[in-house]
């Protein structure tokens, strides 16, 4: 499954709960450059330019989701974090 190029949100927009967790799971991976579970705002900040995620609407920011969703506010997004931001 490639997500270059597709906005991230409007992918699980479209999905059944158990499809978002499993793509959710998938996205995270993905972006979890250094396969500690976690997403850092670096690993967020590369993915986005890297598929040019900027460049498709200026209100999606993958960087957003450490300010919204970040609930224990350790800078980083834990997996139960990122499909939260997801499922909004
Ligand atoms: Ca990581
Ligand atoms: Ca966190």
């Amino acid at each position: 499954m490639s997500f270059h190029g597709t906005c991230p949100f409007i992918v699980i927009k479209c999905l059944l709960v158990v499809e978002k967790q499993l793509v959710a799971n998938i996205m995270l991976n993905y972006y979890d450059r250094d396969s500690n579970g976690v997403l850092s705002e670096a690993e967020l900040d590369d993915i986005e330019h890297r598929d040019h995620l900027d460049k498709l609407n200026r209100y999606c920011s993958l960087t957003h989701i450490l300010t919204y969703d970040d609930d224990d506010e350790d800078g980083f997004i834990q997996p139960r974090e990122f499909y939260t931001a997801f499922s909004k």
